[in-house]
């Protein structure tokens, strides 16, 4: 499913195998404001590989080349909906209205999240493989019981994975779950067709999108690179989960462009034309060329866009090298909303070993 060609031409409208017909009406207003979106994501993940590379992060999973794939679904949440995230989804933090210093303190060691899921409606990153799919599903299945489906203000929920993702128990179960208890939840997997070094030929005999089918539920496969399509489908799925209709699998068809993490070097098992291919698709530059035939933006608009970004990244940079390291014994805070006795024993021992360090030289 595609509404924006790579080269920049709009597609008016799509009708898919099942008979769903997608199509967007954005204003002028709105297709600059996505691809402000697209900027500003790319560009604080770009910041944030930098600062890891300058030793000020520990590590960092780059979005690179799927920005279209999660503002475009990201755009599309309501905000009544729950999200549950992995640990690549930074469009998607973006899109929720938090602050992208919040990650951050997490792949920099000095804190365990930052934000408040319920308050974002943004649950925290998951590195666990899959993990995020069932407890997604627990929540949707509460959404239901809890009687907040079945009209235009209900509530859906959608969980994000991988193609590598798709292989795991997890995900599987989750799926068979959602589908007979017709939990009110969307699964959107990027494929960006590597779990690190393994490529989605070691996943999957069939696209995955049609795997749902064997579940009991639809599947769409979108153009994950194209945010028109990949918004459209999002909501549509959506909206078919507030309204009572069950589960539906969408399969973002993408490509990692950078590394797995910082810690990862893809050349090892990928060649530069395949890359290549990928590049002349990219996300961004398309929606570019689209603006700037449409006559909806003109250079000083996207000089404006660019600065921004630029401005974003550096007011980044400064708090990240602000941040302060935490007192080692906060690390047993909030382990329990109300404490308990084990953790408390493991704080104490914990001061004790470093109270021993006192007068040392070491
Ligand atoms: C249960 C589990 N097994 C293994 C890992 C190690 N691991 C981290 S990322 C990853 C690959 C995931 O690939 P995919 O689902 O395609 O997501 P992507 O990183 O491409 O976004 C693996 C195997 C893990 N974190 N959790
Ligand atoms: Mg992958």
């Amino acid at each position: 499913m595609q509404l924006l060609t790579p080269e920049g031409d709009r597609i008016d409208k799509v009708t898919w195998s099942d008979g769903t017909e997608y199509r967007v009406d954005f204003t002028d207003e709105e297709y600059r404001g996505l691809y402000r979106d697209l900027v500003l994501v790319r560009k604080l993940d770009a910041e944030a590989t930098a600062l890891q590379r300058q030793g000020e992060l520990g590590i960092w999973a780059s979005l690179l080349g799927q920005e279209a794939a999660q503002v475009g679904s990201g755009r599309a949440l309501r905000p009544q909906d729950m999200a549950f995230p992995t640990y690549r989804e930074h469009g998607v933090l973006y899109c929720r209205g938090i602050d992208p210093i919040m990650p951050l303190g997490l792949f920099r060691g000095v804190d365990l999240g930052g934000w408040d899921p319920n308050e974002f409606k943004f649950n925290m990153y998951t590195i666990v493989i899959g993990a995020q799919t069932l407890h997604a599903t627990g929540y949707a299945m509460g959404v239901n019981m809890d009687g907040k489906t079945g009209t235009d203000d209900g509530e859906a929920v959608i969980a994000y994975f991988g193609d590598g993702a798709s292989a795991q128990g997890d995900v599987n179960e989750a799926f068979i779950w959602s589908a007979v208890f017709n939990a009110p939840i969307v699964f959107f997997c990027q494929n960006n067709q590597y779990a690190i070094s393994e490529p989605l030929e070691r996943q999957t005999r069939i696209p995955l999108y049609q795997r749902a089918a064997g579940f009991g539920f639809p599947g769409v496969r979108v153009d994950g690179n194209d945010v028109l399509a990949t918004y459209a489908v999002t909501r549509a799925a959506l909206d078919n989960a507030r309204h009572g209709q069950g589960p539906t699998l969408i399969e973002a068809y993408t490509y990692r462009m950078g590394a797995h993490t910082t810690t990862d070097d893809p050349t090892r098992y990928r060649i530069a034309s395949e890359v290549e291919a990928w590049q002349a698709k990219d996300p961004i530059a398309r929606v570019r060329a689209f603006l700037t035939k449409q006559g909806i933006a003109d250079d000083t608009f996207l000089a404006e866009v660019e600065e921004q970004a630029k401005q974003e990244a550096l007011r980044l940079r400064e708090r990240v090298l602000e941040m302060p390291d935490p007192e080692p014994l906060t690390l047993f805070d909030h382990v329990f909303p109300n404490g308990s006795p084990e953790v408390d024993a493991q704080r104490e021992f914990t001061a004790r070993y470093l109270d021993s360090f006192e007068g040392s030289v070491h």
